[in-house]
């Protein structure tokens, strides 16, 4: 496998997991198409009862993609995705 700035942020040791914005999967510091492919792969649906227990998504990342931090990735987690949707010159 290539060199540690090849591998998916999140499986960096170097860099830790705790340290995020919402949606910005490349950690590249905008919310852009590349963010939203990653986002699109962690959407779970709304809970029946929110917030959810367990939570929604299983993924590790899945908090990311989790924007209003209700514990699923659903239309409002799109919402707010879509509200900071930008790209970096
Ligand atoms: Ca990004
Ligand atoms: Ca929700
Ligand atoms: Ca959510």
């Amino acid at each position: 496998m290539g060199g540690p700035w090849l591998q998916p942020w999140w499986t960096r040791t170097e860099r830790p997991f705790e340290s995020f914005i919402h949606g910005d999967f490349d950690r590249d510091g905008d919310r852009d198409l590349d963010d939203y492919s990653e986002w699109t792969t962690h959407v779970t649906g709304p809970c029946a009862a929110e917030p959810c227990w367990p939570t929604a998504y299983t993924a590790p990342c899945g908090n990311i993609a989790d924007c209003d931090d209700d514990v699923d990735v659903d239309v409002h987690d799109f919402g707010a995705f879509q509200a900071k949707f930008t790209v970096l010159p």
